[in-house]
């Protein structure tokens, strides 16, 4: 009779918050935010990283509802696989990112990472030896606090002097080479893809190509040629013109620097 109580009143009774029940659904929000920020706010992100984001999702929701030692550890693992599954990529964008959102984004995302593996397995461990976890309040001044508030501490210091560099780096002028384009050709960036995708360029000619981004979101034109690497932001709405010359015939691929790997890529074909 009184155990039969006691069970039906620990339905009840909610589990105290721990401190790693908190980080770990920060850093699910610092994930979210991280896409926002990379993909220039526009919600069109979402459409791409949505179904690699549920398992996150799920797992910190479980995680909210009842904090067990699986839902710790999954949810570590969920919310910080898809930076593994990208991290070359991200490395790549972080050494030479095409804005200062690209690069805040990242910073953020890799927050996010180093917050919710090593946090969610401690979590794991922890629940399953049943050692108790530092409360919320008192957790900011444990080992793992003060990780977590140095982590997020060199990611804001990082964010902050990327900014600054680009801001300085806009404020100088650079030089320029003046031609007369003889052909023009256009293509548009739409939904995170290039329109068309293959585009013909004659040889031998001095050619204007016309960038139209209609997305919210900032774009690259990305190209090497003879082991060099070209690259025009595409600003969200705007049109962006540079003038090429090529003196031979062949295929040259061309992408976008923060949505190569969702595809969006094209050819210019030199003929
Ligand atoms: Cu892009």
């Amino acid at each position: 009779m009184m155990q039969a109580d006691e069970s039906k009143l620990g339905r009840k009774v909610r589990q105290p918050w721990t401190f790693n029940r908190l980080l770990l659904t920060i850093a699910l929000f610092e994930l979210i935010l991280s896409l926002l920020v990379a993909g220039g706010f526009s919600p069109a992100i979402f459409l791409f990283v949505g179904p690699f984001l549920l398992p996150g999702i799920v797992f910190t929701a479980l995680l909210i509802w009842r904090p067990n030692q699986w839902f710790y550890l999954a949810a570590g693992i969920s919310i910080s696989y898809l930076f593994f599954l990208f991290l070359p990529f991200i490395l790549g964008g972080l050494s030479n990112p095409a804005s200062p959102y690209e690069f805040a984004g990242y910073t953020i995302g890799l927050v996010s990472l180093f917050w919710a593996l090593p946090i969610g397995v401690i979590g794991f461990l922890r629940a399953r030896k049943g050692v108790p976890m530092a409360d919320v309040r008192s957790g900011w001044r444990t080992p793992q606090g003060i990780y977590a508030l140095a982590v997020a501490f060199i990611a804001v210091g990082a964010i902050i002097t990327s900014a600054l560099a680009y801001e300085h780096a806009s404020a100088t002028t650079g030089g320029g080479v003046d031609f007369q384009p003889s052909a023009t050709v256009t293509v548009t960036t739409e939904t995170f893809l290039f329109k068309p995708s293959t585009v013909t360029v004659p040889v031998r000619t001095v050619t204007a190509i016309v960038v139209t981004n209609k997305d919210a979101a900032i774009h690259t034109f990305t190209y090497e040629v003879n082991g060099q690497t070209y690259s025009h932001e595409l600003l969200p709405g705007t049109t962006t013109k540079f003038v090429v010359f090529f003196d031979a015939t062949g295929s040259i691929p061309f992408w976008c620097i923060p949505h190569r790997p969702m595809g969006m890529t094209g050819t210019l074909t030199v003929a």
